[in-house]
């Protein structure tokens, strides 16, 4: 429950209207005890007028000196216009890559466009925070009329109704997915690297070689894998709207309700195949609230028969994929290797340290892994900029690339 010590606001604040500080990184512990540990950007987004001066506040209140905001209105940023940013980004960096920086780091600006969002995430992703998008709940929050006289800085209502189309377009991100904390990706990393080097010197994996082949040769699959970027579990590609579903998701109470949450994945199992290397994720029944209802049965052009598997099935973490193969490949993968298991293929089987791996034919290897790894993700958000910019890097297999 949160509690709220009405000294820690200025004069100015009203109280706040019921159910409209109702976030998870402010109401749940396991969240709130995470985000004491884990750095993270909260991306604030909303109207001038909206409330997030407030909800920073209320923040920096919950979180007390681990908390920093760096609000637009100090750097000479005015909302709607692109000057006055390159201090206020400087801030945002000088706070954010500090080794005495603050855990949870809040931007209190409207960033109401793409370019904002995805560089604000861009920011977050080079110095490894976790980053979170929050809109203020507040009733009047797209209401221009209200806000032309809420807001202090004497913006014109069509100024803000402009403001508002560009605000409402970007409400829908890319993707939703957990996103794990950087420390555990390291983690996960490190043991995606153990299970390809133990593969490549495992003579029967020598024997079937990726390519199908069946003469014994060297492989290396550091190589032949590419790093995906941050390490996460998408749980629905929205893609800015377009997608189908893709606003009934993003409306969805239960997605607004635990937007921000923390909780542990279970990877339970590791797979590769000659296109992706990936980790299964077993979601809780708590997790698959979250899981689209079509998810499987969108595979189903892919992998015939996926629909009629149990909810949940395709939920992945992708490790890395081989050149010209894009991510959305490692779930259409692991839901194979399920159809085949379904079906009560026994595959060839070989115990090795961290449990059973088995091939199914075809270059696929699944290793059911004796402890699950627990993941702590948090449930998020992703924009990102139309094209790779000037912040890419590209490190050796399975690091990240900047953006
Ligand atoms: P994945 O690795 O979890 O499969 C951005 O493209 C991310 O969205 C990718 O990492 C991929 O996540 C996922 N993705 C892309 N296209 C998708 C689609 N059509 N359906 C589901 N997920 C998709």
């Amino acid at each position: 429950m949160l509690h709220i010590n009405p000294s820690a606001f200025s004069a100015e604040d009203p109280t706040p209207a019921a159910g409209s500080l109702a976030f998870a990184i402010l109401e749940q512990d396991k969240t709130k005890n995470a985000f004491t540990t884990a750095r993270t950007l909260v991306v604030l987004r909303g109207l001038p007028g909206s409330g997030k001066s407030f909800l920073a506040r209320a923040i920096a209140e919950a979180y007390k000196d681990q908390c920093s905001i760096i609000c637009a209105d100090d750097h000479n940023v005015k909302p709607g216009s692109a000057d006055g940013y390159k201090a206020f980004d400087d801030a945002i960096v000088a706070k954010s890559s500090g080794e005495t920086s603050p855990v949870l780091i809040v931007v209190d600006d409207t960033n109401h466009t793409h370019d904002r969002l995805a560089h604000l995430r861009g920011i977050a992703k080079q110095h490894r925070l976790v980053a979170v998008f929050l809109e203020p709940l507040t009733e009047w929050r797209r209401d221009t009329a209200q806000l032309t006289k809420k807001t202090k800085r004497g913006i014109e209502q069509a100024k803000l109704e402009a403001m508002k189309k560009l605000h409402v377009e970007m409400s829908i991100p890319l993707y939703f997915g957990w996103f794990l904390f950087y420390t555990v990706q390291d983690q996960v990393r490190e043991t995606a690297t153990k299970f390809l080097k133990t593969l490549e010197v495992l003579e029967s994996f020598k024997k079937h070689i990726i390519s199908g082949k069946e003469e014994a040769k060297e492989v290396d699959l550091e190589q032949y894998f590419k790093a995906k970027g941050t390490l996460h579990c998408t749980t629905k590609f929205t893609d800015y709207g377009k997608a189908e579903g893709a606003k009934e998701y993003t409306d969805k109470q239960v997605v607004q309700d635990l937007y921000g949450s923390v909780s542990d994945l279970s990877l339970s199992a590791l797979f590769i195949t000659p296109r992706t290397v990936g980790a299964r994720v077993s979601l809780s029944e708590d997790q698959l609230q979250l899981w689209p209802a079509d998810a499987e049965k969108e595979a189903e052009s892919e992998v015939p028969g996926a629909g009629a598997l149990p909810l949940g099935s395709r939920a992945h973490v992708t490790l890395g994929c081989a050149d010209g193969v894009q991510p959305v490949q490692t779930g259409f993968d692991l839901l194979q290797i399920i159809m085949l298991q379904k079906d009560g293929q026994q595959g060839e089987q070989v115990d090795i340290d961290p449990g059973t791996l088995t091939y199914y034919g075809e270059g696929r290897w699944y290793l059911a892994l004796k402890e699950p790894i627990s993941a702590t993700a948090c449930f998020s958000s992703i924009y990102k900029p139309p094209a790779p910019g000037l912040l890419f890097r590209k490190d050796s297999f399975l690091s990240c690339e900047l953006l």
